[in-house]
C-alpha cells in the first residue's frame, strides 16, 4: 500500500517535470507561429491589430503559468487570420 501511493507520487512529480517544460515552450512558438503569418500574408490591419492584441494577452498568460488560457487566445488569434486550425 505504501509501496503504491509512493509510486502515485513519484509519477505525478515527474508529470510535473515532464509536462511543465513542455507548455513553457508550447506558447511563445505558438505566438511566434502567428507573427510569422501575419508578416508573411497580407490581412487588414484591424484584423492584426486584433490579433497582436490577443497575442499579446497570450503572452502574458504564458507569463503568469496560465499556458491553456494563453494557447486559447492564439487560437482565437490564428482563426481571426483564418489560419490552418492546430492543436495544442
Ligand atoms: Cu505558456
Amino acid at each position: 500500500m505504501r509501496k503504491a501511493l509512493f509510486a502515485v507520487v513519484l509519477a505525478l512529480l515527474s508529470l510535473g517535470l515532464v509536462v511543465g517544460p513542455v507548455w513553457a515552450g508550447t506558447c511563445p512558438k505558438a505566438i511566434k507561429e502567428v507573427k510569422e503569418a501575419m508578416a508573411k500574408g497580407k490581412y487588414d490591419k484591424a484584423k492584426t491589430d486584433k490579433a497582436n492584441a490577443l497575442l499579446a494577452e497570450a503572452q502574458k498568460d504564458h507569463d503568469a503559468g496560465k499556458h491553456a488560457d494563453a494557447l486559447k487566445k492564439v487560437t482565437e488569434a490564428r482563426e481571426l487570420l483564418a489560419l490552418p486550425k492546430v492543436t495544442y
